[in-house]
């Protein structure tokens, strides 16, 4: 089949170039004349592992180009962004935009595939503004049979970093507006997916993926408070995690300086916004995460005052090896210290060659971390990126340590 992919970020370019790999023609959509651009160079304007190569070679083919306007085509599959906006209000408009976009090209016998994180529902007004752009189409109706057009709900639920494997290897959740529209989506992921294609309905499936990353969410916010827990009791909340983990039915994952990214720190206000009564567990853990930031700068600045000297903070990225900023809790505790440490900060983070304006505007510069670790009496690990992990007790002794991450060896100093 010949597919259009409507938005190619993250997820949508990596899933069109796999798609394209499968053998079907794709045309990627995106409002970006650069990113359009870009791709149809062969090139690509995200950062992930393999991707350069496959987009690379699907292009050479043929097989994939980009295009600023939507063109005819057996399967649409929309994959634009659902920022949250006032008070955590979930912002579907780019989804909606999207389906107007389709609209006119639409023909009987198409599939028209939601991925966008949605807020439950979204599949239904999706369905309705086609319906009121394209009178002349039956759209499917949950318990009725006969539509000219099948729509389904199907989430991406891919690991940033790990993508391209993921993509393949996850199983998958189908959920058509009736059993008709499953069928027909399936057919189309079996293509590339090697991991199972399980088929539900779409308000399950748009829940689905709200409560994997709520759960995540929830577990993260667990292990962030028994660190606040620790901090008051002066212990070692990685010593306590690690230990309680070898129990077989207890799985805490890793406390950190807050939750960042575009996914975990968003989606579950999704949930809590649909039932506001009835997620106080949701929403608790989104504020304990969000809360961990003015912890950790509140001890870090304790840590400053009684010290002279430069700070390094180590990594500003909202997790591991990854080039992406968005939501990222090292980088606001890094700016919230800049308010009143700035002229004493050297920034270490491989994915930057510039800082970013909040940091350089307050005097903070950007260092290597041989030069940092060089010349600070104060070492923030932020982020544990692979560069980081491997620095010794030898070169940090003598400073004053605060590691969010639990990653560096424990030294008798550290604070
Ligand atoms: N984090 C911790 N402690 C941990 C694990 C993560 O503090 O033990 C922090 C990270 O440092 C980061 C944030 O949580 O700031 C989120 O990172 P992540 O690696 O947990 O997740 P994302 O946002 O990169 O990707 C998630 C994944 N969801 C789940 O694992 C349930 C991914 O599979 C989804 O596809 C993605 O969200 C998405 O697009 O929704």
């Amino acid at each position: 089949p010949a597919v259009a992919m409507i938005g190619l970020g993250y997820i949508g370019l990596p899933t069109a170039a796999v798609v394209a790999r499968s053998g079907c023609r794709v045309v990627g959509i995106d409002v970006s004349s650069r990113v359009v651009e870009t791709i149809n160079r062969g090139r690509i304007h995200i950062e992930e592992a393999d991707l350069d190569a496959l987009v690379r070679d699907v292009v050479a083919r043929g097989l994939l180009q980009a295009s600023l306007s939507v063109v005819p085509a057996d399967v649409f599959v929309i994959a634009v962004p659902t920022p949250t906006g006032e008070g955590h209000a979930p912002d579907i408009d780019h989804v909606l935009a999207a389906a107007r976009s389709i609209a006119p090209v639409l023909r009987k016998g198409n599939l028209v595939i939601l991925e966008s994180t949605s807020p439950i529902g979204t599949t239904e007004k999706v369905r309705d503004v086609l319906a009121l752009e394209r009178p002349d189409l039956a759209f499917p109706r949950p318990g009725s049979d006969g539509a000219d057009v099948s729509l389904a709900y199907c989430p991406e639920r891919v690991l940033p970093g790990h993508i391209l494997a993921e993509l393949v290897g996850n199983d998958r959740v189908i959920g058509g507006m009736t059993p008709a529209c499953s069928a027909q989506a399936r057919e189309f992921y079996k293509r590339f997916v090697e991991g199972d294609c399980v088929v539900t309905d779409c308000r399950s499936a748009e829940m689905t993926k709200l409560v994997e990353n709520a759960f995540r969410d929830v577990n993260i916010a667990f292990a962030n408070e028994l660190s606040l827990l620790a901090d008051a009791l002066d212990m070692d909340v990685w010593e306590v995690i690690r230990l309680a983990n070898r129990h077989p039915r207890v799985n805490i994952l890793q406390p950190g300086p807050g939750v960042g990214g575009h996914c975990i720190a968003v989606d579950p206000w999704f949930l809590v916004h649909s039932a506001p009564e009835q997620t106080p567990l949701i929403r608790t853990a989104r504020n304990v995460n969000d809360g961990k930031v003015g912890h950790v700068v509140e001890r870090a600045t304790a840590m400053i005052e009684e010290s002279k000297g430069p700070i390094a903070c180590f990594g500003l990225a909202f997790k591991a090896d990854i080039d992406d900023f968005r939501e990222s809790p090292a980088l606001a505790v890094a700016e919230r210290l800049a308010d009143r440490f700035g002229e004493r900060m050297l920034i270490c983070e491989p994915f930057i060659s510039e800082l970013p304006e909040t940091l350089a505007g307050r005097g903070a510069r950007l260092a290597t971390a041989t030069q940092a670790l060089e010349q600070a009496s104060v070492a923030l690990l932020l982020v544990d990126h692979s560069e980081f992990r491997g620095i010794s007790a030898a070169q940090l002794a003598g400073k004053r340590i605060y590691d969010t991450r639990g990653v560096w060896p424990r030294l008798p100093l550290d604070g």
